[in-house]
């Protein structure tokens, strides 16, 4: 081993990393070397030192915080003019070829209780397909409709790389042609104790973890797709999270509002459903508009009410974006000191080992991951733009076993959405009370992707039938 490292590595009061070096095999010393390098000792000190020694994150106070403002859609009051034009630009973008579409998969589903990459969970309520299948329908569905290609970036994580290539391979990339399909592994970060020593989770094996969707910027540049993307003329890049089946993954009227405003950064914002629903909210601080976290705000914030009754910060993010590629680039590259996601501090229960090289799992957390979250380019974005979007149309996310954001909630709110196209197509769905239909029927992406796209279908067909168990595909 290069004693060079091991020194480095004791010098920053990390040596323990190397205790059980001599035990292990040549290759896994070769490994734990191969972390060993990987780790950046000046920026995890500093992390140390602020978020985990230091006073915790460093929030500007909210004195003079305010909601950021947002593109009201035409049926809460918004200007139909406005959402029609930037419809047009937005399709002309399309067409020529401009936009590329990113998800960070590299979370771990831990609340969801799944054992295996998220994307390959079923979530339709007929057909069960995949929350990457239903993507790939849109896409393509897309592609064949602007008669364009239209690359996807899947970032994963280390430990679900593997097992979501596999998956698309064996799914035939769900008809998406694969030179348009990137794969790549995210970073990882090493997670420490709340003393700042480096946590082993076994004797070879530092205890890493994926550095965030945030960690996606520097993934996109190092694995060389903002030169893919320079390539293929895209400068517009969909960013959408994995557990939402009804994002429109490819949605002109968002990407005419972001070229319309030449913006860096655009955002969909979704009126809160409760105060304390876990989404971040849009706030403009020191005129800059910013994604708080919902753990950062403050409940009386939260709760806060404006003169009409509404909640005063009601403007959630759900986490669907447009990024510049210029802008992925200036921060993904590092170059620029100033330039530069911050990283959160997230408490956890890590499995690790003991003096004595015997493993411990933790019942309680016992130590500190480090993430970046994508959100934060936001304060580095030129002419940041935030547009509303329905809920019922566009957020559903599959986060959680039962209840609240869990697959039943999915299934029902994706029934009421397609007996909601099918009936504003003039066809007769019986729905209960809350819209959901009398028979469980699912509308494929590539059948329609939204109410216009419906009713061309039905005219073009003549009819449909609609019955227990129909999937329209
Ligand atoms: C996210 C937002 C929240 C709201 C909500 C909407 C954050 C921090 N919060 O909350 O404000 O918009 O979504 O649904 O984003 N991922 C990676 N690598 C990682 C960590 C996460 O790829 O290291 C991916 C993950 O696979 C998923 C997405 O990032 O696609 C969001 O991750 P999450 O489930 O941790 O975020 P959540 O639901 O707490």
């Amino acid at each position: 081993m290069s004693e060079q490292l091991r020194a480095n590595f004791e010098k920053a009061g990390q040596g323990h990393v190397f205790a059980f070096f001599d035990d292990l095999s040549p290759d896994d010393q070769a490994s734990l070397i191969k972390q060993a390098e990987a780790i950046d000792l000046a920026e995890l000190r500093e992390l140390v030192d602020t978020l985990v020694l230091g006073n915790g994150e460093h929030h500007c106070g909210f004195e003079d915080m305010k909601p950021a403002p947002f593109t009201l859609l035409p049926d809460n009051g918004g200007d139909q003019a406005l959402w029609d034009q930037a419809k047009n630009i937005g399709e002309e973008a399309i067409r020529a070829g401009r936009l590329g579409a990113f998800t960070p998969a590299g979370g771990q589903g831990t609340r969801l209780g799944y054992d295996g990459p998220k994307g390959t969970y079923k979530v339709t309520p007929v057909a069960e397909k995949t929350l990457f299948q239903v993507f790939a329908e849109k896409i393509l569905a897309a592609s064949r409709r602007y008669n364009v290609e239209i690359p996807w970036y899947i970032m994963t994580s280390t430990g679900n790389h593997d097992a979501t290539v596999s998956f698309f391979e064996e799914n035939n990339y769900f008809g998406l042609n694969p030179d348009n399909v990137k794969h790549f592994a995210q970073g990882t970060m090493p997670a420490v104790d709340f003393e700042g020593k480096i946590l082993m989770s076994g004797k070879g094996q530092i205890a890493l973890s994926p550095d965030g969707h945030g960690g996606s910027l520097r993934a996109l540049v190092r694995n060389g797709h903002i030169d893919d993307m320079k390539k293929r003329g895209v400068d517009c890049i969909a960013f959408f999270q994995v557990d939402n089946p009804l994002v429109r993954c490819v949605h002109p009227e968002f990407v005419g509002f972001h070229l319309q405003a030449d913006s860096e950064l655009s955002s969909k914002a979704c009126v809160k459903a409760y105060a304390g629903e876990k989404v971040g909210v849009f706030v403009e601080r020191n005129g800059k508009t910013e994604i708080l976290e919902y753990s950062d705000l403050p409940d009386e914030l939260a709760e806060a009410t404006d003169k009409d009754g509404n909640l005063l910060y009601r403007a959630g993010s759900i986490a669907i974006h447009i990024f510049d590629r210029d802008l992925i680039e200036r921060i993904g590259t590092g170059a620029d000191a100033g330039v530069k996601l911050p990283f959160h501090r997230a408490d956890k229960k890590i499995p690790t080992i003991d003096d004595a090289g015997n493993p411990v799992e933790p019942a309680e957390p016992n130590g500190v991951k480090f993430e970046m979250f994508g959100f934060d380019a936001l304060p580095f974005a030129k002419n940041p733009v935030v547009i509303e979007t329905a809920r019922d149309e566009e957020f559903s996310p599959v986060k959680n076993a039962q209840g609240v954001d869990s697959p039943e909630s999915s299934r029902q709110h994706q029934l009421r959405l397609f007996a909601k196209w099918a009936n504003d197509a003039g066809l007769n769905v019986a729905t209960d009370e809350n819209g959901i239909p009398a028979v469980e029927f699912e509308v494929g992406p590539l059948f329609a992707t939204s109410a216009d796209q419906f009713r061309e279908k039905l005219t073009e067909q003549g009819t449909v039938d609609i019955q227990q168990g129909t999937v329209l595909n």
